[in-house]
């Protein structure tokens, strides 16, 4: 990916292309051949990102999966970090999250400090992103984890408002997650209310299972959505979801 994975994004996203990443927690998939199988179907399928991060890491198989899917794909792979151990040169990106949804200022700006050398040394692309924790029906990991409470679902001011801060004080990308596994994934009149606010892309994700959630998810403004438990159960979703999120 010559000109970076930000530029790949913003380019797809200015042609009304849709893109689907391929969320892998490392702590959840800790064998190697469950990461095969999910970086086989993800080549046949055309998955554009590949996703690695996650809330803990308890196993040290960080390292090794990056590794392992950067030798099986060529698709592009994301750090997503769960924590400012979650750092890797052989990544081709990093979304750089700061945690705008939330009011804990160790997450917006105290664990950039320390990742910031660490990343400037590791010469991977940094992507600057506004993470926002949506409510998704259910206590999360990362809700815990980061303890900060998520936007009310219904709060589509709060969150637009949110987004469009994040872009003025210049992210480059709006997450927008209702966390691993949440019950509902984020509704569609929020996501638009934050489509049509802010130009940047936007990524959504959390508890999105099945091909029409993904389209519901295309059609209120995700530029990239995200999905990992799903295909951590069923790797055959990794096709049916891919194809519903490239028919835009
Ligand atoms: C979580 O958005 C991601 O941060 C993906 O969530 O695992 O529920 O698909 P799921």
């Amino acid at each position: 990916m010559t000109n970076g994975v930000f530029h790949f994004i913003q380019q797809q996203k200015q042609s009304g292309k849709k893109l689907l990443a391929v969320l892998i927690d490392p702590d959840s998939i800790s064998d190697v051949q469950q990461l095969t199988l999910i970086c086989e179907k993800s080549t046949e399928a055309n998955v554009d990102l590949i996703l690695v991060g996650g809330s803990l890491i308890t196993n040290g198989f960080f390292d090794t999966c990056i590794q392992v899917v950067k030798k099986l794909t060529n698709i592009p792979v994301v750090l997503f970090p769960g924590n400012i151990m979650q750092v890797n040169k052989h990544a081709d990106a990093i979304l750089f999250l700061s945690l705008i949804s939330g009011r804990n200022a160790d997450l917006l700006i105290g664990k950039h400090v320390l990742a910031a050398p660490v990343l400037k040394e590791s010469g991977i692309e940094v992507v600057p992103t506004g993470y926002m924790l949506i409510d998704g029906g259910n206590i999360t990991s990362v809700s815990y984890m980061s303890n900060t409470t998520p936007i009310p679902a219904d709060k589509h001011g709060i969150a637009a408002c949110t987004a469009l801060a994040g872009e003025m004080l210049g992210l480059k990308v709006i997450y927008m997650d209702a966390g691993s596994g949440a019950n509902k994934p984020v509704p569609q009149k929020i996501i638009h209310a934050v489509f049509e606010q802010v130009n940047v892309p936007i990524f959504v994700g959390g508890g999105i299972k099945t091909p029409g959630a993904a389209i519901e998810a295309c059609e209120a403004g995700a530029d990239v959505v995200v999905v990992g438990n799903a295909f951590e159960q069923d790797v055959t979703l990794i096709k049916s979801i891919t194809e519903a999120v490239h028919q835009f």
